[in-house]
């Protein structure tokens, strides 16, 4: 993990990157667990501009170039396609890729640190902790348009950014892998929990399988479809624009709508303390899965029968690798105190748990709001 940022890289970062003006402030933003992101405020013509700046993690995304060759990809098309739609607000509803003034996308600031650049989408918010059933609705709508968008993408297969992202088994051999080499003394803590990932490791391989197979097909996906991932217009409550694009890449649709209830249908904090009482809200996933579908007209049957079953998955797939970090010294998600990764395991396998104690009744709800809609 790279030592966090100063103020002083931050305003050095930004004089590498075409910006108006002068910087005028700079402040920490968001909430995200890997990248450090930073607020930057420029002087401009009558009045100030406003950017986000991050210093990505070259651990965690090895080849940041192919990121942003990704994200150049997709956010071109996505604006070429707003523009030929006659959107008016195009620039406000994808993110847009500052260039570094000799033309590049990344600044290497020569002691580790990558940086790059995106205009800040003015009169937006973010939430970590989604406030109401039309708010939810909004974000799954969002997230099935951007996925809707990337579909038509054209030219070669967008790169993996981190190959195997959601390969649920595979996350479970990494689990497997840091209790037996228990590097930190940790695993004798956590014996319920890696029992309980074992008692679920079969169920675990199902949407692998059904994309092996070719049952489930592969499409562009966001792949971390947090709900703090959508901005909300601050007027009208719309999910504008869908950020966080570096694992947007090869892999099922799934997994977003997926981590869309994990993060908004559960009950608390993704790192509370008392794991009980995050449990699925059947209310939030009706109001997910309405706004999902009204957008995601390019499912397979296939995928909607997996839609409730994947909210399980990721669910336990997230706190399986939060476990995994919580066992290899806390080395991957960004923690503030100690024991917080196991926090989130746990949080996370009560969730599941609680998806799963509810999963007929949310296959339910699925199937009778894809005839709903179906019979307009
Ligand atoms: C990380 O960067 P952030 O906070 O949006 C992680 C996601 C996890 C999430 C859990 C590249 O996302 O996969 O679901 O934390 N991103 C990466 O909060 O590993
Ligand atoms: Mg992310």
């Amino acid at each position: 993990m790279n030592p966090p940022c100063q103020a002083s890289d931050v305003v050095r970062a930004a004089s590498r990157f075409a910006l108006p003006g002068e910087v005028v402030d700079v402040r920490r933003h968001g909430s995200g667990l890997i990248h450090d992101t930073w607020l930057v405020t420029c002087s401009a013509a009558g009045g100030v501009a406003r950017f986000i700046l991050q210093c990505m993690r070259i651990d965690v995304f090895p080849h940041p170039d192919r990121v942003m060759e990704n994200i150049r990809r997709v956010t071109d098309h996505a604006l070429a396609e707003l523009k030929a739609c006659g959107v008016a607000d195009a620039h406000r509803r994808t993110l847009c890729c500052v260039p570094t003034h000799d033309g590049a996308w990344l600044a290497d600031d020569g002691t580790g640190g990558c940086w790059r650049a995106y205009p800040f989408i003015e009169r937006t918010h973010a939430v970590d902790m989604p406030e109401s059933n039309a708010q939810v609705r909004e974000a799954a709508r969002a997230f099935a348009g951007f996925q809707k968008t990337a579909a038509s993408l054209g030219g070669p297969r967008l790169h993996e950014t981190i190959p195997e992202f959601h390969h649920t088994p595979r996350r479970i051999q990494a689990l497997e892998d840091a209790a037996s080499a228990d590097r930190n003394g940790r695993a004798a803590q956590v014996r319920d929990e890696l029992a309980f990932v074992r008692s679920h490791a079969v169920e675990c391989t199902r949407i692998a399988d059904l994309m092996a197979r070719g049952i489930i097909p592969e499409r562009v996906a966001h792949n971390d479809t947090k709900i703090s991932n959508v901005l909300f217009d601050d007027a009208t409550g719309e999910g504008i624009c869908v950020v966080d694009l570096d694992t947007t890449m090869p892999g099922t649709v799934l997994s977003d709508f997926g981590d869309l209830v994990r993060s908004a249908a559960g009950g608390t904090a993704e790192d509370d303390p008392r794991p009980e009482a995050n449990r699925l809200d059947l209310h939030r996933f009706t109001a997910i899965t309405e706004g999902y579908l009204s957008a995601a007209d390019f499912l397979e049957p296939s995928e909607r029968d997996q839609l409730a079953f994947s909210a399980w998955l990721i669910t336990m797939e997230c706190g399986v690798r939060f476990l995994t970090d919580f066992l290899a010294g806390d080395t991957y998600f960004r923690s503030t105190r100690p024991g917080q990764n196991l926090d989130r395991c746990r949080s996370q396998f009560a969730l599941a748990q609680s998806i799963a104690d509810q999963l007929s009744e949310l296959e339910r709800i699925v199937a009778r709001t894809a005839d709903r809609q179906a019979n307009g």
